[in-house]
């Protein structure tokens, strides 16, 4: 389902009036507004390859059609993703469930789409059909050298499908772990995963970055060997300068303060990037900022503050990425909404006046601080973030657009009712 230009502008066309009417607040307040739209113009968020079909749980999937067969209909997906909020510029792949058959073609197809290839996926938390050794009981911890082995070939090998298609990181996430107390030597496993990462470590380009992706449970429910930020970051910090860790906003215990662990990340230099979602108990891989909009406004408020700190290039020096799972919702749908509220919290963290935060702060005026976050938070900024997309190509209203185009009808008149991809 191709998007023509005229789908865009006549959309924008019908909404003119409105969009400069909503805009018109911002009108005096132009010397905030033009930096901050300017910054969302150039902040791209990935789009992951498994989330663009339905996802499931142990207790049923149920596919709502038009799912993309193949690497070349996930692409065209996020194609159109793009295209409709041009905010979506990247793809995160996972291998083995996208090995890009010929990498040249695909980067050419991506390139078309105005698509990079961001972080590449490793996955040995499944057994594929032909695998010699299982991993079972783990991939970089096992007991066993040989399954050691196994997945740290795999991830190496990942690397080479990544190079071959521009991408420049690896994103590690280990099911390692274990499911009762004694299964595993918890020292044991921590040496042999981090001798394991070293020698994948040692096989990244010069300009190359891994990720270290931390969860607390899940698929294990007594121990997990990279389980909290702690344990990623030492990691990261042991293995080299190209570690970083990367944090999945729902791999956390129940009201762990996510904002503090990036804001100290950031400030050690270890913060490599996000896998963005909401979630109310578990790793429930929800829209994004659907449960917890002012979680995210608070993670974007603390990196906004340490990027600066830094010097840090907001668009280009950590990987914004989405993770997640699409279980009731259209995924199309559900992924424009998860980069809206990405958006949006960052725009909102942008409005803050640093200056007066730290001197409210430094005065231990609680009251003020507070006053001067929540007052950027409840500040209405989707007038800007449409005003980024329209000058950037894209429709004021991509949610609504795809709907008056039934996107999904067409898709699943061009794909069948019953496609299913690739993914969780
Ligand atoms: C693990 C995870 C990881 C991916 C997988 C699809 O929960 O967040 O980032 O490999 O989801
Ligand atoms: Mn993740």
């Amino acid at each position: 389902m191709q998007l023509e230009t005229h789908h865009i502008a006549d959309h924008n066309q019908s909404r003119a009036e409105a969009h400069q009417r909503k805009l018109s607040y911002w009108t005096n307040e132009v010397a905030k507004a033009e930096p901050i739209i300017q910054k969302l113009i150039d902040f791209q968020i990935a789009i992951p390859s498994w989330a663009l079909g339905t996802g499931g749980t142990r207790f049923g999937r149920f596919p709502g059609g038009g799912e993309p067969r193949s690497l070349e209909e996930k692409i065209a997906d996020v194609g159109l993703l793009h295209a409709l909020n041009q905010a979506s510029g990247a793809i995160s792949l996972h291998i083995p469930w996208d090995i890009p058959s010929d990498a040249q073609a695909i980067q050419q197809l991506a390139a078309q789409h105005g698509l990079r290839f961001d972080a590449v996926n490793s996955n040995t938390f499944q057994d594929q059909p032909d695998q010699a050794a299982s991993y079972k009981f783990g991939s970089l911890q096992h007991t066993d050298p040989a399954v050691r082995r196994q997945a740290i070939e795999h991830n190496i090998e990942v690397i080479r499908h990544g190079v071959a298609l521009g991408s420049d990181a690896l994103t590690v996430w280990l099911s390692d772990g274990s499911c009762f107390p004694g299964q595993l030597n918890f020292r044991k496993a921590f040496d042999r995963t981090l001798e394991s990462l070293e020698e994948i470590y040692a096989a990244l380009p010069d300009n190359w970055k891994m990720f270290v992706e931390y969860k607390a449970f899940e698929p294990n429910f007594y121990s997990m060997t990279v389980g909290d930020w702690g344990s990623s970051l030492l990691y990261a910090s042991k293995l080299g300068p190209k570690a970083f860790t990367l944090v999945d906003l729902g791999h956390h215990l129940p009201n762990a303060n996510i904002e503090q662990i990036v804001a100290i990340l950031l400030h050690e230099g270890k913060l490599g990037g996000f896998h963005f979602n909401d979630s109310k108990y578990g790793d429930d891989d929800l829209t994004a900022g659907s449960i917890k909009p002012y979680q995210l406004f608070l993670i974007f408020n603390e990196l906004v503050d340490g990027m600066d700190a830094r010097g840090l290039d907001h668009a280009r020096d950590l990987g914004w990425m989405i993770d997640a799972s699409h279980n009731v919702k259209d995924p199309l749908e559900d992924l424009l909404q998860s980069v809206e509220a990405i958006q949006l919290a960052y725009a909102q963290a942008l409005l803050v006046d640093r200056v007066a935060l730290e001197e409210a702060r430094e005065a231990n005026d609680v009251v003020r601080a507070q006053e001067l976050l929540q007052d950027a938070f409840r500040t209405d900024v989707r007038p800007l973030v449409a005003e980024a997309r329209r000058r950037a190509g894209g429709a004021l209203q991509p949610l609504a657009l795809f709907r008056q185009l039934n996107v999904r009808g067409q898709l699943i008149g061009e794909r069948g009712a019953k496609t299913v991809a690739t993914g969780l």
